[in-house]
């Protein structure tokens, strides 16, 4: 029987020492109706709570756990690492083995500073456009995410194009001025925008397979688009390929869609579930950022040996060649996300549910949406309720997914053919407890 007394009383006293009870505000489980369940362990592709609930794992930690939870070679590489210390404040060449590795899979990058978070990241990548191009102005669309840094917590304007007001308490104009939000896919939108204002942008930031408004997939020539208007206005073109970044393809979205981006923003699994981020691209760029240069960035833990050692054994994991003959780690983790997907449509099919499932490589998700959704404006159509019914029924059944129709689902190399079976049998009750509600609505 699915219970969550002890999830419910930890919650109860977290939220007395912890904003909303939680570190981070996605995982406060707002508007479900359950408790977060309050992890005990993880193995694989399981994850178990503290009342004793095993789940089927597709948030992997929002991503990083692309090897599954525990991988024993992480595991023991991390003990090993650990005996020697845990910082040094200094450099190590475990560092410099992790900057090779990531450059080997994405070739746009000519030099790599590592931070601890995706906002870091994105946060050091757009100061060290501005520097470089000495502009003021960036650009980032509606319904993508970077992190909480203040220049990027802006509110989607109602035109197509605006300068971006706060989106939080606590953000101030004079931080949020330069920003232009622009609807996401929107060529047209884009291309006046650098029609007219173009020289004075520093940089176009944007996540090139959207992952922050549910999954939405570029549409066809979008990146490439971007990519001719920034290279005509001498703007600098940051991919933020911190969640689609070795999910899209090993190679990340840029790798997919054929795009060299000026710079690119990593996290997740470059760490392999510890704290690393980091943000690269272009030598002449990257010689701007202190001490090579004068655009100032640092941080007490950045490059940290723990983290750089789980990150470098992840990569390393992920980019075997068991057999020439043998499809690779993401070719494998694709095909099995195309198989849960396909399960998953037929199910919602047979309730006569409305979906659309959308796949980048091992990233993935659906919406309760009978319309295509290429943008945050038809991502917030789908039926919010009908994803709450969905999300409950599967908990229950002891699938977790992300709380949220806004996340991305996500596929690791420990999911088996069982587990996506069980997934896909566990839908069939799922949706229809949608069609249910959808037909009473
Ligand atoms: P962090 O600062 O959370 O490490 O990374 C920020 C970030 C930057 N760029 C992209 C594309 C991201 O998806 C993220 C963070 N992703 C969220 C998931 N929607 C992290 C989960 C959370 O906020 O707790």
């Amino acid at each position: 029987m699915f219970n969550l007394t002890k999830s419910q009383e930890a919650f109860a006293e977290a939220k007395g020492l912890m904003p909303g009870g939680v570190n981070s505000p996605v995982r406060s489980y707002q508007g479900m109706g359950y408790p977060p369940p309050f992890i005990d362990h993880a193995k694989g592709s399981k994850i178990y709570d503290i009342d004793g609930n095993e789940y089927i794992d597709y948030v992997g930690s929002w991503g990083p756990m692309v090897v599954g939870h525990a991988h024993p070679k992480v595991v023991a590489a991390l003990h090993e690492a650990i005996e020697r210390g845990t910082s040094y404040g200094a450099p190590t060449l475990v560092e410099s083995a992790l900057a090779k590795k990531v450059m080997e899979i994405y070739p746009s990058v000519d030099m790599i500073r590592m931070v601890n978070s995706g906002t870091e990241a994105t946060m050091s990548a757009l100061r060290v456009a501005r520097g470089y191009t000495g502009r003021e102005k960036i650009v980032k669309f509606i319904g993508c995410y970077h992190g909480h840094s203040d220049g990027l917590l802006v509110q989607a304007g109602s035109g197509a194009a605006t300068f971006g007001t706060p989106s939080s308490p606590g953000v101030t104009r004079g931080t949020t001025k330069d920003t232009i939000t622009v609807a996401y896919n929107d060529i047209e939108a884009i291309t006046k925008v650098m029609q007219e204002q173009g020289k004075d942008i520093a940089a176009i930031i944007v996540e090139p397979v959207a992952g922050n408004m549910g999954l939405v997939l570029p549409r066809q020539g979008y990146l490439h688009a971007l990519r001719e208007l920034t290279q005509k206005t001498g703007t600098v073109l940051i991919f933020d390929e911190v969640m689609c970044g070795f999910r899209a393809s090993l190679g990340g979205a840029q790798a997919a869609y054929g795009i060299k981006p000026d710079m690119t923003c990593f996290g997740k699994i470059i760490g392999g579930g510890l704290p690393v981020a980091a943000y690269g691209g272009k030598r002449e760029i990257m010689e701007k950022v202190s001490p090579s240069g004068p655009v100032y960035q640092a941080g007490t833990l950045s490059g940290n040996p723990l983290a750089m050692t789980a990150g470098l054994v992840t990569l390393e994991l992920i980019t075997q060649r068991p057999s020439d003959d043998e499809p690779d780690y993401s070719r494998k983790l694709t095909l099995k996300t195309k198989k849960l997907l396909l399960g998953l449509e037929e199910q919602a099919k047979i309730a006569g549910v409305k979906i659309q499932a959308h796949q980048a490589g091992s990233m993935f998700g659906i919406f309760f949406n009978a319309s295509d959704v290429y943008d945050y404006e038809t991502s917030a159509a789908s039926d919010q309720e009908a994803f709450r019914i969905y999300f409950r029924s599967m908990l229950e059944q002891g699938i977790y997914f992300g709380p949220s129709q806004f996340e991305t689902s996500f596929m690791s190399g420990a999911h088996t053919d069982e587990d996506i079976e069980k997934t896909i049998e566990a839908s069939k009750k799922a949706f229809a407890a949608v069609a249910a509600y959808q037909k009473n609505k």
